[in-house]
């Protein structure tokens, strides 16, 4: 522990306490490899008391009965306190998770208090509706539906863009009227944390928003098993993904998941090049990898193979990598050591089997966890590092000669999440977009999200989307009413 060192609590009911077991665990800043915090290790025992919280707060508390309106002006208090504390919420998150602080203060923080807002606009907005019976005389029944909160919801996300990651859960569940018990990453807990706590100043009552930080095998395990937790929403690894299924389903809990990827981008001859390998390079390297959208297939037009490296040369030795909490910074630390060391072995792997690195590859700056960007030629699409989420600043190369083909290989992964494409002509564009099987599709441009754009997986890339009228569908249940007006 150095001296800067903090313990953090779990947000239990309203009130901040430690594991009751006493237990702590240490999270990193990647950039330096030192300890900033401790945080509370929550165990079952824990888990149960945040549920029961949970519970009490949607079964008894005031959360869903109160009038839309109230709750909506809540979120709206949210959103505001959030924006207030942009600047401190980004250097929270990229100390801890190492996304580079620009990302987060100037993309992630206005999705965040936009989305909150967004959703806190439904809240008052979250209709049924008449439904005509097929077989009666209209003045027989009346028959309606009405929309109402799922219940208890167990929030498990990861580690890259933590407060990111904790704003998509908790706006939608919130403004559907659940109550929420939130399991950070273990490694990236601490900007949830600023987050519930301004989520209490904003007057969310008393066991509506409940965090527990702490490992997955004692915190995440017991809440995503919970038999009194209606939906899981999960967001991580596609392995993490289906224990989660398996252990829920047991209590037949609803699910949402958001898995990982393996974007294909494209780009064909007739891309304006300034633009595509700047996007290319971005979606790829975007959070030094640790992005599920990162796109880490680049399928370049065989005529302009030759070219497109020269750029990527050219350009990846000028983005500047280092401390994620520096303002010009793009590419940060990875998160961990073992993390770097996962991602090496992917580029070693592929050397193995007859790829090479056209430029990067070195690990630097030691003791933070940094590995520049690299950029792989020879790649074919049976090789690991092209089958796989690396989730690390890695893409690979890999030439193409027409439309067909390329769809084909696009659409050979077992996941689906995000897909790009560099082309100047409109309609090639637009049957990539129809054809690829992705949850989002970008067309000459990359990353780009908004608080009422869906977002989410095909195949195994997830269940569900989170962000936009879509994501609030899965925090709500509808009930069909019938009076006989005999
Ligand atoms: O993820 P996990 P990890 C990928 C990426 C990375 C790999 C491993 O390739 O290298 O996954 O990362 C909690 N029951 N992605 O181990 O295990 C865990 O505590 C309940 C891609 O960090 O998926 C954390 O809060 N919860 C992905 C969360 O699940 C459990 C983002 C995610 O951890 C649990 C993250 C369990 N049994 C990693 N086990 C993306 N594409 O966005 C773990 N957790």
């Amino acid at each position: 522990m150095t001296t800067t060192s903090k313990r953090h609590q779990l947000l239990i009911d309203g009130k901040w306490v430690d594991a009751l077991d006493g237990a702590t665990i240490a999270t990193v800043n990647p950039s330096t490899g030192e300890t900033i915090a401790d945080l509370a290790a929550a165990t079952d025992t824990d888990v149960d008391l945040a549920v029961d919280a949970a519970r009490r707060a949607f079964d008894s508390g005031p959360w869903r009965r109160m009038p839309a309106e109230e709750r909506a002006r809540i979120m709206h208090r949210f959103a505001d306190l959030i924006e207030a504390n942009a600047d401190e919420i980004a250097l929270i998150d990229t100390t801890d998770c190492g996304k580079p602080f620009a990302f987060i203060r100037d993309v992630d923080l206005p999705n965040m208090a936009d989305l909150v807002r967004y959703m806190a606009g439904w809240a008052t907005k979250l209709e049924g509706r008449t439904i005509p019976l097929s077989r009666q005389q209209p003045n027989d029944f009346l028959s309606y539906t009405r929309r109402q909160p799922v219940g208890v919801v167990a929030q498990v996300i990861p580690w890259n863009g933590a407060a990111l990651a904790a704003t998509w859960k908790l706006a939608p569940a919130l403004a559907a009227g659940c109550t929420v018990v939130l399991k950070p990453a273990e490694l990236a807990s601490l900007a949830p944390i600023r987050l519930a706590e301004l989520a209490m100043e904003a007057g969310f009552p008393d066991g509506v928003v409940n965090v527990v930080t702490g490992t997955g095998a004692d915190a995440g395990a017991p809440l995503v098993g919970h038999s009194r937790v209606d939906k899981v929403a999960f967001t991580g690894s596609v392995e993490t993904g289906k224990r989660i299924v398996s252990a829920a389903a047991t209590n037949l809990t609803k699910m949402t998941l958001e898995l990982g990827g393996k974007s294909p981008v494209v780009i064909y001859d007739d891309a304006d090049l300034d633009k595509a390998v700047d996007g290319a390079l971005g979606a790829v390297l975007y959070a030094q990898g640790e992005a599920c959208t990162a796109g880490s297939r680049m399928y370049v037009q065989r005529s302009i193979v030759e070219e497109v490296q020269e750029r990527i040369v050219a350009a990846v030795p000028k983005i500047a990598i280092g401390d994620s909490s520096q303002r010009d910074v793009l590419v940060g630390p990875m998160i961990s050591d073992q993390q770097r060391s996962k991602v090496v072995s992917f580029v070693d792997g592929a050397l193995e089997q007859g790829a090479d690195v056209l430029v990067g590859g070195a690990t630097v700056r030691e003791p933070g966890y940094f590995l520049e960007p690299t950029v792989l030629r020879g790649v074919t699409d049976t090789m690991t590092v092209a089958r796989d989420e690396i989730f690390g600043p890695v893409v690979s190369v890999m030439p193409f000669d027409d439309e067909a083909e390329v769809i084909a290989r696009a659409n050979n992964t077992t996941f689906g999440l995000a897909a790009g494409v560099w082309t100047s002509n409109v309609g090639r564009a637009h049957r990539y977009a129809e054809a690829v099987n992705a949850g989002a599709v970008w067309i000459n441009c990359y990353n780009v999200f908004d608080a009422a754009l869906p977002f989410g997986g095909f195949k195994h890339s997830g269940w569900g989307k989170e962000m936009g009228g879509e994501a609030l569908d899965s925090y709500l249940q509808s009930k069909a009413i019938t009076v006989s007006m005999a």
